[in-house]
Parts: C-alpha cells; sequence; structure tokens
C-alpha cells in the first residue's frame, strides 16, 4: 500500500508554497515579512517569559508561518470546487460573514483546521468571499458578470483528476501530493492579462472596485496573506517609517495587558500594471500585505461586549482614518470597561480557557472548579481565537478598495443562500472552541483521576456553555 501524506502536510506545503509565490509576485510583501521578522526577533530577544512560553508550544520554529490568506470567487461552482479542495488540506469553513452589511458586495467564511493540535502543524487559514451578484443593481452588467464568470475555470484539469483521486483514496501519496500543491498553486496565481476590454473593466468597477476584481480576470488571485506579528503597534510605525503606504489604524480592540480576538493592520494595495483584452494598457489595485496579532476567544458574552464597545467608538468615529490618534484614544477609553484580568473573565464566561493540570497533588481535593484552580490542582490558559471579525475584515477591505469605495447595499446576511452555494453547512465558531474547553477539562480531570460521576459533575460548573 502507497503511503497517505496526512492533510496537515499537505497543508504546511501549500501554505509554503503559497507564500514563496506571492513573495516573488510582490516584492513588497516579501519585504514586509522581513520588517515583521525583524521586530518579532527583538521582541522574543527583550522578553524572557514570551519566550519561554512561545519555545514551549513549539512556536518559536513557526513563528515566521504566515497565518492567512484571502482570496474572493465568483460563482458558487467556484466556492464549493475551493471547498473540496481545502478538504483535502484539512481545512474547512468555519463561520459566515456578512460584509454586505459594510457595503460590500460578498458574503464569506473562513477555512481553516479546527482541532487545536493541527493548527498547532500549520497554522493557516484562507478567508474566501463569495461575489453576491444579485447585489449589483443593473441588470445587463449582472448578466455580463456572469457569463464572464461561467467561461473561466479556475482549475486545472489535473487539479480536478487528483482531487476526485485524493477524495476516493481518502489522502494523497507523496507524488501525488506534490503535483496537487503545485496544480492548486495556478488557481491562485496572478494574472496579469484581463479577460475583458478597458471598456468593460471600466463598467464593472463603477459597480464596485470588488466586482472589477473578481469578474475581469482569469482566476481568483490570493489578494493577501498575513504573517504573525509579536507586536503590532510597532510594525504598524515601523511600516510608516519604511514608506508603505500603511493603513492608518489598526483594526479591532485596543492593546491589552491580556490580549483578546484578534487585530491586524495592512498597507494598502498596490496599483499593479494590466493589460486589457482590446491591447490596452491599465492600472488594478487588489493586492496587499497583512499583518496580525490574535489573543483569547470570547465567548458568546464576551464577544456581545465586544461589538457593543466597539459598536459606541464607531458611532462617534465613523470614519477612523481621518483621525487615527482621537480614534484609538476613544477605543481605548471606551474598552476599559472590558475586563482585563484573567479571573474576572474567566468567571464572568467571557473568554475560553484551556484546564490544565496544576503543578500541585491532590491532599483533600476540592468540590468546585474554582476551589480545584485555587489549590491549583488545575490551571487555566486562554484558548487563541483563530476566526475573523467582520467590522476588521470590511475595515481591510475598504482601506484596500479606497474610502468611499462602499456603496448603500439593502444588506442582508444570507447564510442559506452561502451555505447552499459552498455544498456544506459553515461550522459555529463558537461551538468549536467550547469543545476545546470541555475536552481540556475532561483530560485534565481524569489525568487527577476523577470518576465519570465527578468529571460530569464539574464540567457542569463550567461557567460559559455557549
Ligand atoms: C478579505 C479581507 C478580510 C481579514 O483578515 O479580515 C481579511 C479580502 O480583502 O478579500 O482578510
Ligand atoms: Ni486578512
Amino acid at each position: 500500500m502507497t503511503r497517505l501524506l496526512s492533510p496537515d502536510s499537505l497543508r504546511m506545503r501549500f501554505a509554503e508554497a503559497l507564500t514563496q509565490m506571492y513573495r516573488e509576485e510582490v516584492p513588497r510583501f516579501a519585504q514586509l515579512t522581513e520588517l515583521v521578522q525583524d521586530i518579532n526577533a527583538r521582541v522574543v530577544a527583550n522578553d524572557d517569559i514570551l519566550r519561554n512560553r512561545l519555545q514551549a508550544d513549539g512556536e518559536l520554529e513557526r513563528l515566521g508561518m504566515v497565518r492567512h490568506g484571502a482570496i474572493r470567487v465568483g460563482l458558487p461552482s467556484e466556492l464549493s470546487t475551493l471547498r473540496r479542495v481545502f478538504a483535502v488540506l484539512g481545512m474547512r469553513p468555519v463561520s459566515y460573514y456578512d460584509l454586505s452589511e459594510a457595503g460590500i458586495p460578498v458574503h464569506s467564511t473562513a477555512f481553516r483546521p479546527t482541532d487545536p493540535e493541527e493548527l498547532k502543524t500549520s497554522p493557516f487559514r484562507i478567508f474566501t468571499s463569495l461575489l453576491r451578484l444579485e447585489l449589483i443593481e443593473d441588470e445587463a452588467l449582472r448578466r455580463q458578470a456572469r457569463e464572464r464568470l461561467e467561461q473561466r475555470q479556475i482549475f486545472t484539469p489535473r487539479l480536478l483528476q487528483l482531487l476526485e483521486q485524493a477524495e476516493r483514496a481518502g489522502g494523497l501519496d507523496e507524488s501525488s501530493a506534490e503535483t496537487f500543491v503545485e496544480e492548486a498553486l495556478q488557481t491562485f496565481r496572478w494574472h496579469r492579462d484581463a479577460t475583458v476590454s478597458q471598456d468593460q473593466y471600466q463598467r464593472f468597477l463603477s459597480a464596485h472596485r470588488l466586482v472589477a476584481d473578481i469578474v475581469c480576470f482569469r482566476g481568483p488571485h490570493i489578494n493577501h496573506l498575513t504573517p504573525r506579528s509579536l507586536d503590532i503597534d510597532r510594525v504598524q510605525q515601523a511600516m510608516t517609517d519604511a514608506g508603505f503606504d500603511a493603513k492608518k489604524i489598526v483594526e479591532g480592540p485596543p492593546l491589552r495587558k491580556h490580549p483578546i480576538l484578534l487585530r491586524q493592520t495592512s498597507f494598502n494595495a498596490l496599483e499593479e500594471e494590466v493589460r486589457f483584452s482590446d491591447g490596452v494598457d491599465g492600472r488594478h489595485r487588489a493586492r496587499f500585505g497583512e499583518i496580525e496579532q490574535r489573543g483569547m476567544a470570547l465567548t458568546r458574552r464576551g464577544r456581545a461586549l465586544y461589538d457593543k464597545l466597539l459598536a459606541e467608538v464607531r458611532s462617534e468615529a465613523p470614519n477612523p482614518q481621518q483621525d487615527p490618534r482621537g480614534y484609538e484614544q476613544n477605543l481605548q477609553r471606551v474598552f476599559s470597561r472590558f475586563p482585563d484580568d484573567i479571573d474576572e473573565l474567566r468567571q464572568q464566561g467571557m473568554a475560553w480557557f484551556r484546564y490544565l493540570p496544576g503543578p500541585k497533588e491532590a491532599s483533600d481535593p476540592g468540590t468546585s472548579l474554582d476551589e480545584l484552580l485555587e489549590q491549583a490542582l488545575l490551571r487555566v490558559e486562554p484558548v487563541t481565537y483563530e476566526d475573523f471579525l467582520p467590522v476588521s475584515a470590511a475595515g481591510i477591505f475598504r482601506s484596500n478598495l479606497g474610502e468611499g469605495e462602499t456603496r448603500d447595499f439593502a444588506g442582508s446576511p444570507n447564510q442559506a443562500a452561502f451555505e447552499t452555494a459552498l455544498g456544506a453547512k459553515v461550522l459555529d465558531e463558537f461551538e468549536c472552541y467550547a469543545a476545546i474547553q470541555r475536552d481540556s477539562l475532561e483530560r485534565s480531570l481524569k489525568h487527577l483521576g476523577y470518576t465519570e460521576e465527578r468529571c460530569a459533575e464539574l464540567l457542569r460548573q463550567l461557567p460559559a456553555a455557549v
């Protein structure tokens, strides 16, 4: 029997190959990665506690690995085939994001590994958006867009063959895996030659810049990749100092003692040369580089507070890029109402935690979860947030489209339509985190020698159900 490779190792190879390709395609991105690595190295050198923690997690070697990328597709059939391709790489669709509310005519999911161990091996995700053709008002233009999309084939025949082979056999062997990765890369490469005339491009562009980006090219070029930063505020400053056209604000929560969710920033999309089908040269803006810094995952309750506070900040400053300093001060001030203490976050059921056996042996084992923690029979560490934030994503989209590039869509989420296009349901991110929390506690209690019955009782004491 031929040995099949694990989806994790396939994903690792794919992410490496994609990163290499994008570095070559967009040298500015390669420069950003160097800037980030430089700053990461300095942070690690100056912070013993952090360095030890990263080392213990095996994260020191992984630090340079890209964490996510993004693509945009036009047709349901493209999305559902992507789902199958990503499944071979051990990535499943998690969460539904409605961007129409922010004036962007797409809805999205993130393909990612869901098991914490798999995430560790290769922490790569792809934020994937599907164009909502129905939001293009002009009927003739909508029809033309659909026709254009129906004429393209974004997957190579060899990839489709290998995909079926992988699905039949439950994986790929060494030589097929290599070809699979090479062929899959073809889908995400940049095509300088547009498939439409300059005139047509202009018409799609005037409907929405994203429509032009999705409809006028042979494939869904990867539009950014995102390495992990250990000090995003420093990179933000360093980007400006190094002459990057950087976004003016960091999206997401403010800097805190105990980081929550996700902070991200980017340099704005570059103007790149393209050639239209009528031979005219032009320019197109789509591709950029981003950085991210992740904090703890929040429960529904924590997330509701986050959303409420963010909405408050945004209502006072609808256009943060115009007064970035003021916006940041406001963000800090409003978010002082978000608890920044681990015990408080846990007791209030605001964040998800991993329960681990503590340093102590039981002499008189406590009867409640709180007692077990107090007696150091158990300890907790926050679970890292592995998903995305719609308001932040809209901010990233927007700064790369240019300000004012949003329309007032009578935007309504339509998860059912998205899932029909996808050919599957998206997973609920909260259930993923709840499972991590529950499993970790169960394992630790078994390790401490508790009976099934006592385990069940203690599991019921977990502060946050979902
Ligand atoms: C995706 C933007 C969203 C993020 O990190 O929130 C995103 C896009 O521009 O296609 O990648
Ligand atoms: Ni991104």
